[in-house]
């Protein structure tokens, strides 16, 4: 259910004001110590940033897809980092057990998500199973009629060292090779044979932080699976469902980073004096200025506009893989430009600029590389065109 208007613009006022008075000025804070200070994620809660997209029902402020987008193009005026520590809450690690869990599932674990209690994580990449995620190798053997025995290491995990609920893809058809003996299980952080690798270290997003996780062992019963015993293999489904809605979202992001780069760029441009006159007169400077607001406002039509068809309940597979390869490559080229204004100064860490060039660089990368995007766009113009 969408909010009222007068809510709704509260909302989107105070995050705003959130993230220009309190999440700004923590910038290069954040980035030297790679780590969220505990009083912001204190405060994220108290504004209840953690449940924007989990029903009200269960706690949450039960946003609807185009106003989750409006936060989120809020959220990336500043360093993903920080929208990273919520992100799995609103997206991957929570919209599993939203779009396929069952009731009891539900009210177990979306009130303590919502409320930023735990923190959830998505456990689908392994070292041998990155874009071709349907190939993965973890298994969940059956051992008897109450439990399975999850075993398999998980790569590049996404608030893994601060996570309470790992989603974990485990393969329960041990004759199958690819994405039908998949099954979707909810493993709690404190079940014994889980062990986390240590922090990996990133080229940009620091303080954003993802391991490996790693099961040993680790026995879960039947009723951990998403949907039930009976979603037995149809976990792979899951995924792709909740990567819909997740990649949507990362293109909120990027559409909000890319406006907060954008205005940095064309302040320094008005401000920066070279011939004698504004770096911002030189038509080749207004052209990177132009392009880049060009391609953020297409970002942005693109984004607003699935969000709505999602809103609708159409599938919009295509149309969030289309946003996904647009925005974080328009993102990666504007970064790259406003670079390229700041001269040598976006070289140096003084100006932030560089810090975001290397950040925006995994939006092409997480939750379906641009390559994965493109195949998708194309299989479904193939599928479409032959009926
Ligand atoms: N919604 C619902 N069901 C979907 C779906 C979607 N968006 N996409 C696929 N499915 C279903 C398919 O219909 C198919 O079901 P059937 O077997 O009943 O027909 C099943 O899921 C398997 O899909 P598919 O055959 O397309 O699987 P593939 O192994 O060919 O691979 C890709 C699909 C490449 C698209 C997938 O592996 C992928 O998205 N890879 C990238 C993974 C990723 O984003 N990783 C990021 C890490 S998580 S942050």
């Amino acid at each position: 259910m969408a909010l009222d208007r007068d809510t709704l613009a509260q909302l989107l006022d105070t995050v705003e004001r959130f993230v220009a008075e309190r999440l700004r000025p923590l910038e290069d804070r954040v980035a030297e110590e790679d780590r969220i200070p505990p009083e912001v994620v204190a405060e994220m809660r108290e504004l209840g940033l953690f449940g924007l997209s989990i029903p009200e029902d269960y706690g949450g402020l039960g946003l609807t897809m185009a106003e989750e987008a409006q936060v989120a193009f809020r959220l990336g005026r500043t360093s993903p980092a920080f929208r990273s520590i919520i992100g799995t809450n609103n997206g991957i690690g929570s919209q599993g057990i939203i779009i396929d869990g069952t009731a009891e599932q539900k009210a177990r674990y979306l009130p303590r998500m919502a409320s930023g209690e735990i923190i959830g994580s998505f456990c689908l990449t392994e070292p041998e199973a990155g874009s071709d995620a349907g190939s993965l190798k973890t298994s969940a053997r059956r051992e008897g009629n109450d439990a399975y025995v999850v075993n398999g290491t998980k790569r590049f995990i996404t608030n893994a060292p601060a996570a309470g609920l790992f989603t974990v893809f485990a393969r329960t058809d041990p004759a199958s090779t690819d994405a039908r003996g998949v099954s979707a299980f909810l493993i709690e952080a404190g079940t014994p044979g889980i062990t986390l690798g240590t922090p990996d270290r990133k080229m940009g997003q620091k303080g954003a932080q993802t391991c490996d996780v790693i099961f040993e062992n680790v026995r879960v019963p039947p009723d951990a699976i998403i949907g039930g015993p009976a979603r037995e293999g149809q976990g792979f489904k899951t995924a792709m469902k909740v990567l819909d809605r997740g990649r949507l979202h990362i293109s909120a992001v990027c559409v909000g980073v890319a406006e907060r780069l954008i205005d940095d760029a064309l302040n320094y441009a008005i401000e920066r004096r070279q011939f004698g006159q504004p770096i911002a007169e030189f038509q080749l400077v207004q052209a990177m200025l132009a392009d880049s607001k060009a391609e953020a406002y297409a970002a942005r039509c693109m984004v607003e506009e699935t969000a709505r068809r999602k809103d609708e309940g159409r599938n919009v597979s295509t149309e969030a893989a289309c946003a996904k390869m647009f925005a974080s490559e328009m993102v990666g080229r504007v970064a790259d430009r406003a670079v390229q204004i700041h001269g040598g100064a976006g070289y140096v860490a003084d100006y932030g600029v560089e810090r975001f060039y290397r950040d925006v660089r995994l939006f092409r990368i997480y939750e379906g590389t641009t390559q994965i995007q493109q195949v998708l766009i194309a299989r479904s113009m193939i599928k479409e065109a032959r009926g």
